[in-house]
């Protein structure tokens, strides 16, 4: 049996509007909070101690973090290469530099040699040895179209003929890689993708739509005996029937306040040929805290408020108040005692949010919680706009040229 922690989307260096400078050390307490978080998965991983670690992908915000963020990742994986436990770090689509023609970001690892670190940037086979035996690691980093397509096929064809190709010729190369596997070797597939089934997390706001999505049978095949995903910063399992399970551990930290709800982890997997039994365990992050209150219809506006935010222990919390008023009533609120309740907080926003601006008159077909295809919302929108009837067709025409140029590259 070998033992395996697979975490993923540590986008360690990001999120530091949520923090503040801690003045002993000079660095934002975000930073200190995601490395803090990441040091915990390394505790487990030598604890345990596991035999071998994967990550998912997203290392980083982008390609090219500050020396003091890598110093900090490298930090903490360097205590497995002490403990001589191999690991496998995949590429995600933010390790990427420029679309990956500018390399990634992890490579760096490979390049100086580092001892028992493999760096998946290509979608290739590793045979792995552990204490517990080998294993076999399928490495199926974020795919971009000049991987796999020459931008003279792509010519001329849809986003959606686009993706189509795009997963026909990967199934094609990944046919080829099981072929090629060790029957009696237990093997995981450790890739960074939308697989189309997922519930998403914060990666949807950074996505136009829902971007490049593969479907789950390509994925959840008996040649696997563990799916190792990463992109998706909501822990889930795609597969219930774990035969194999299919699993995104999520984000090891909370990116910013769409992740306010969710728990965050990391994933222990016992593996054998056939057989993985997973677990997920959850890591103790920083509390977000949005706190919504509609004063527009009261007659004291600052007590309201003022007892809305007394409901909670905001100490060493990341909190975002939000609150509704009649432009009328502003002068009823004191912005001192507001500040003053939210002392205590680790940090905080406000954001007053005037009615008479929201009652503004908006097209109901492009209301936030119904879903729209951008090119839909396009079309709903200039539908709605008689000043533009005349650039109707031009900006469609170049909307879907910007959309089939960039949809792949996006996340
Ligand atoms: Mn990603």
């Amino acid at each position: 049996m070998i033992k395996i922690l697979h975490l993923s989307d540590i986008h360690i260096g990001s999120g530091f509007s949520h923090g503040r400078i801690n003045p002993a050390t000079g660095l934002n307490t975000r930073l200190e909070d995601f490395v803090n978080t990441l040091s915990l998965c390394i505790d487990r991983a030598l604890s345990e101690p596991v035999d071998i670690v994967i990550f998912g992908g997203d290392a980083f915000p982008d390609a090219t973090p500050a020396p003091y963020v890598q110093e900090a990742f490298a930090s903490q994986f360097r205590r497995l290469v002490d403990a001589n436990i191999p690991t496998v770090l995949l590429v995600g689509n933010h390790d990427l530099h420029s679309q990956g023609v500018g390399g990634a970001s992890l490579n760096i690892y490979r390049t100086l040699g580092v001892p028992g670190f493999v760096v998946g940037d290509t979608l290739t086979t590793h045979s792995i040895q552990t204490r517990k035996g080998k294993v076999q690691v399928i490495t199926l980093p974020w795919l971009t179209r000049s991987m796999l397509m020459t931008r003279k096929e792509t010519a001329g064809l849809s986003m959606a003929e686009v993706n189509q190709l795009l997963t026909e010729r990967l199934e094609v190369v990944l046919e080829g890689e099981v072929r090629r596997l060790d029957p009696d070797v237990p093997t995981i597939l450790l890739a960074h993708l939308m697989a189309d089934n997922a519930t998403l997390g914060a990666e949807r706001l950074l996505a136009v739509g829902k971007g490049f999505t593969l479907p789950l049978s390509l994925l959840a095949r008996p040649c696997f005996d563990y799916v190792a995903l990463g992109h998706v910063h909501y822990h889930q399992n795609l597969n219930k029937s774990n035969d194999p399970p299919v699993i995104y551990p999520g984000s090891i930290e909370r990116v910013d306040f769409s992740e306010e709800k969710e728990e965050k982890g990391y994933v222990i997997v016992e593996l054998e040929k056939g057989k993985a039994d997973w677990k997920f365990c959850p890591l103790p992050v920083r509390t977000f805290r949005t706190i919504e209150v509609d004063l527009s219809k009261s007659d004291d506006p600052q007590g309201v408020l003022l007892k809305a935010i007394s409901k909670y222990n905001l100490e060493e919390t990341v909190v975002r108040l939000i609150y509704k008023l009649r432009s009328e009533q502003l002068d009823l609120i004191e912005n001192s005692l507001i500040h003053k309740a939210l002392g205590t907080a680790h940090s905080y926003t406000i954001q007053p949010e005037l009615v008479s601006q929201l009652a503004k008159p908006r097209i109901p077909e492009l209301n936030a919680s119904s879903s729209i295809d951008p090119m839909e919302a396009l079309k709903t929108y200039l539908n709605n706009r008689d000043d533009l009837k005349d650039l109707v067709e031009p900006m469609i025409e170049a909307a879907q040229t910007l959309l089939e140029d960039d949809e792949i590259l996006l996340s």
